[in-house]
């Protein structure tokens, strides 16, 4: 599967590991957009959030306990920091393998301004 992320869990692409268990890698984004970002994914290749199923329940679940558990080693966890999925092309996904952009370490603006 010609899939970048399956590439970056397989090893045959570096990354900058923050994170690792048997079911979810995290690593420092290639071009950060905040002085905290890191993308938090599931070593099973899930398309989209769209593909995701109740199956996965708890795979979901831990993404979110990982998140919180790099905010708060990183730091950010008392200021606070946002957490962000791009689903589709109108959604700005780039890479077609679910991710969680952990983004935090200045002030971010309300979505709404
Ligand atoms: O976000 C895809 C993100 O993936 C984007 O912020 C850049 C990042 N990216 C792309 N290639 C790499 C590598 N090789 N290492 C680390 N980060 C990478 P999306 O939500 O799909 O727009």
């Amino acid at each position: 599967m010609d899939c970048l992320f399956c590439k970056l869990i397989e090893g045959t692409i570096p990354s900058k590991k923050v994170f690792e268990n048997d079911r979810i890698l995290a690593f420092h984004d290639i071009a950060p957009a905040a002085p905290v970002h890191i993308l938090i994914i599931p070593k099973k290749h899930i398309a989209t959030m769209n593909d995701v199923t109740e199956e996965d329940d708890a795979l979901i679940a831990e993404l979110f306990t990982v998140a919180r558990q790099i905010a708060k080693e990183q730091g950010i966890a008392e200021s606070g920091y946002r957490l962000v999925n791009n689903c589709n092309s109108e959604g700005g996904q780039v890479v077609y393998h679910l991710h969680i952009h952990l983004l935090g370490g200045h002030q971010m603006k309300a979505l709404a301004d």
